[in-house]
């Protein structure tokens, strides 16, 4: 048994996401957990045993013009690592958490820092050189780091120029949960009809693309009598709103939901024509439901949708493309259920749950014997 901390961003988003999801998962296998946040992850609802959350208080001076969450963190972890004689803080997104774990890591002794990469974290930094230097520090310092998808690994070789080994442990999802559900109420909630129903799950960041979510629907809808449902919030909400009444196509903005597993459940494609995404797990959460995925050839997307086999990939951009696969799907029965089915497959054999929590495990205790 072990006792982990995990820092990660608690709020929406996919790393905060994985980071919750592997602390439960841990916690039900008999180990303890301990959360380090400024707020309570958004998927740890209920209680779990096993589970303990710190609450993180970021001090505000008339003095500080910036409050000083990096160093509140270090600090907050560092006290939490003493009293509850943590083996192991887990830093979820490279950016301030390795470093914050380094900090702590210096305080503590014998307390060992894993570093999770997911994304931005490292293809951001390559294009923003502000945070460089103390992100291939804290990379280089870290007693082990994972990433999320070999495209990622391989991203952070070339940005940093490292030399140090990266385990690619992916992304998960509990295909027991994760699965379609027959008799969906939603069909009948949201007038769905016989309407073909095409998704979109995001946090809304340009990176998301998602006036091209509304544009690629607007080619499709010309052909297919279909919907759009539009799930989450962020900055591109409006423009996208706006876009979809000027075309007056039939898009549901439905905000942020807690649990989207209903709304996969009446879906017949998820669109994802993000410009990155070194993973993408709402690909993968989708495919554990049946739905085939049609989204963009960048990043780590190749390694979780098979082009052909449980959706298509396409270039960045190319709306034309995308209208035509996603009709190709759409307008055949037939092979949407197929590529449901495969990607299903692939979501259950490839990334279970049970499957990448052993291989954390396996990864701690290499690290803990050194
Ligand atoms: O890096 C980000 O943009 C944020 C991050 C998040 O918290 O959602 O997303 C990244 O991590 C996810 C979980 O590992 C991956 O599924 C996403 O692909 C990745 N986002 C990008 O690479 C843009």
């Amino acid at each position: 048994m072990l006792k982990i901390g995990i820092t990660c961003y608690p709020s929406y988003g996919g790393s905060g996401a994985m980071a919750t999801e592997l602390g439960k998962t841990l916690a039900e296998k008999g180990h303890i957990v301990h959360f380090i946040n400024y707020e309570v992850p958004f998927r740890l609802n209920g209680y779990h045993e096993r589970i303990v959350y710190h609450h993180l208080d970021i001090p505000t001076y008339p003095l500080f013009k910036y409050p000083p969450y990096t160093l509140a963190l270090a600090s907050r972890i560092a006290e939490v690592a003493v009293k509850e004689k943590l083996d192991i803080i887990h830093a979820h997104y490279a950016i301030p958490h390795s470093i914050c774990g380094y900090l702590a890591k210096l305080m503590v002794p014998n307390l060992k820092l894993v570093t999770t990469l997911h994304g931005t974290d490292i293809t951001l930094v390559g294009n923003d050189q502000t945070f460089f230097p103390i992100t291939k520090f804290a990379i280089e310092a870290s007693d082990g780091v994972t990433a999320v998808s070999q495209s990622l690994k391989e991203d952070t070789y070339k940005i940093f120029d490292i030399k140090r080994d990266i385990q690619v442990i992916y992304n998960f999802v509990d295909t027991t949960i994760y699965k379609r559900e027959r008799n969906s109420k939603l069909v009948h909630c949201l007038g769905l009809g016989r309407k073909k129903v095409l998704i979109h799950i995001s946090n809304f960041r340009p990176v998301k693309r998602i006036t091209d979510v509304i544009e690629i629907f607007k080619g499709i809808s010309r052909k297919i009598d279909s919907v759009l449902l539009m799930i989450g919030d962020g900055v591109e909400r409006s423009k996208a709103e706006k876009l979809a009444a000027q075309y007056n196509l039939d898009v549901r903005f439905l905000g942020q939901q807690a649990n989207v597993i209903p709304f996969l459940s009446v879906a017949d494609l998820l669109l994802l024509p993000s410009e990155q995404e070194s993973f993408g797990l709402v690909a993968l959460e989708a495919m554990a439901c049946n739905v085939p995925v049609v989204g963009s050839k960048v990043g780590g997307l190749p390694e979780v949708i098979i082009d052909g086999e449980n959706g298509y990939l396409v270039e960045v951009g190319n709306i034309e493309l995308f209208v035509q696969k996603s009709l190709a799907i759409l307008s055949n029965d037939n092979l949407r259920e197929m590529m449901g089915i495969n990607g299903r497959e692939r979501a259950v054999s490839h990334f279970d749950q049970r499957k990448i929590i052993k291989e954390y495990e396996e990864f701690y205790y290499k690290i803990l014997k050194g």
